[in-house]
């Protein structure tokens, strides 16, 4: 290879790389508010079938982002009162209660909800949830910004940990 055609070829490698930069500071310009929002993936998201009364909604949460998000409120489609619950130990049984300060999603992590640990609590079903259905949940994170997905209904006879509303 001669001197001239490598040092056009690094030339052009170099632009490539500033190139490639630019494109990246470009797809999270400031003004875009749903890029932290699109940064949060939900991965199997189920939730408990129920007549009516309290279900939960489980999954794990992914953030493909850069930055920390935070999970401050949920609704949903059947049940628009929704809390984040945690489960603990009380007096040797188990007991959910509202997660002070919601859930952090870490950068490049994952939090799982799970039955019996975190999970998106339905406080009032209106509408039945039978197996199948899809039932959409909204998450309201701590940049203003919502995240949305869809949860499939599902038989399941755990999860039913008792309510210290206000605990902790
Ligand atoms: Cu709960």
């Amino acid at each position: 290879m001669s001197r001239t055609l490598r040092a056009r070829l690094l030339a052009a490698l170099a632009g490539a790389a500033v190139a490639l930069t630019l494109s990246a500071c470009g797809s999270a310009a400031p003004h875009d508010a749903g890029a932290q929002a699109t940064a949060l993936v939900m991965k199997d998201p189920w939730v408990k079938t129920a007549e009516s009364g309290m279900s939960a909604a489980y999954g794990t949460l992914v953030n493909t982002g850069g930055k920390d998000v935070v999970v401050v409120s949920a609704t949903s489609s059947v049940s628009p009162v929704m809390e984040l619950h945690e489960t603990t130990m009380v007096d040797g049984k188990m007991a959910m209660q509202p997660k002070a300060g919601g859930f952090t999603i870490p950068a490049g992590g994952s939090h799982e909800f799970k039955p019996g640990g975190d999970h998106l609590m339905l406080m009032d079903v209106k509408t039945p949830v039978k197996p199948g259905d899809e039932v959409t949940i909204t998450l309201t994170l701590n940049d203003g910004g919502t995240m949305r997905f869809t949860a499939l209904g599902k038989d399941f006879a755990g999860g039913n940990e008792s309510y210290q509303p206000g605990a902790g």
